[in-house]
């Protein structure tokens, strides 16, 4: 049975497209918190903090993993309705955090962030209990949010390209090379949305994605939540990307369940972070 705003149709979309788009899915209230845990995010950067190299005028940040530490993302992601539409998309009651990430394009023009999957990094086996949310706290036109290639979960695992040139493709561990879906964009199914703050984009990591650029006279804010269920098992990946979990090669075989303290249950709710106060 589905607890969210989330209908049958979005969970097919979700299946077969590895992408769904689900207008003002939450309320302003959700917003505020988003904007003030990425206020402080960016004041606080966590190890993973970046400033991406950028030929526009403006800066480029990221930054993930920073849920432990960052009092509102916590209560968004326990409190919010995010989670329980990730978990009927992915159609369990189980939701594990994988991890929260920011991006900030603004303060004049930021590059295109090449067309990539983020599955060749993900330290676990593919499986449709895996998914992301994207949400902006901008208003962006469809040309400057993101894009993604619909049904490319079902195609290959790339290689990975480099998060520090983000306009280029391609650094090479033994996958098939990522094409340059940005010299083609003609023989790809390249969709993107207009979208308001409150709308939820929510992509599975296989799909192929990037972040159009942004122009001078304007802003993208955005937070991924990336969460995944418990059917999911951990597979060790060679990674350049920073996204490492030190330990957990140790602590977990190939194949195991994807189960540490670094992935925070989050559904059902753990009774000491329930709203409400104590029974
Ligand atoms: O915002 C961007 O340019 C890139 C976003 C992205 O790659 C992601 O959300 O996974």
């Amino acid at each position: 049975m589905l607890s969210s705003i989330v209908t049958a149709e979005h969970v097919r979309t979700y299946r077969e497209d590895g992408a769904v788009f689900i207008p003002q899915a939450i309320s302003q209230t959700w917003l505020d918190l988003i904007q003030i845990g990425l206020e402080r995010n960016m004041r606080h950067p966590g190890p993973f903090g970046v400033d991406i190299r950028n030929k526009g005028s403006g800066k480029f940040f990221t930054d993930h993993s920073n849920f432990l530490v960052n009092p509102e993302f916590q209560r968004l992601l326990y409190d919010s309705p995010i989670a329980d539409i990730l978990a009927d998309l992915m159609e369990t009651d189980e939701v594990y955090l994988f991890y929260d990430q920011i991006f900030f394009k603004g303060g004049g023009s930021a590059d295109r962030t090449a067309f990539h999957q983020d599955m060749p990094f993900y330290q676990m086996d593919d499986s449709l209990q895996i998914a992301g949310a994207w949400i902006t706290l901008d208003p962006l036109d469809a040309a400057h949010a993101l894009e993604y290639v619909v049904g490319s979960h079902l195609g290959p695992e790339y290689n990975t390209f480099d998060p520090n040139q983000p306009s280029k493709v391609g650094a090479d561990n033994g996958r098939p090379q990522l094409p340059n879906i940005q010299k083609e964009r003609e023989k790809w199914e390249i969709r993107s949305h207009a979208s308001q703050p409150g709308d939820l984009l929510v992509i599975h990591p296989k799909v192929l994605h990037g972040g159009a650029p942004t122009s001078e006279d304007m802003q993208r804010r955005t937070m991924t939540v990336n969460v995944f269920g418990p059917d999911v098992t951990f597979q060790p990946k060679p990674t350049r990307i920073n996204m490492r979990f030190p330990g957990l090669a140790e602590a977990l075989q190939p194949g195991d369940p994807l189960r540490h303290p670094y992935f925070p249950k989050l559904r059902p709710v753990p009774d000491h972070q329930k709203a409400g106060g104590v029974a």
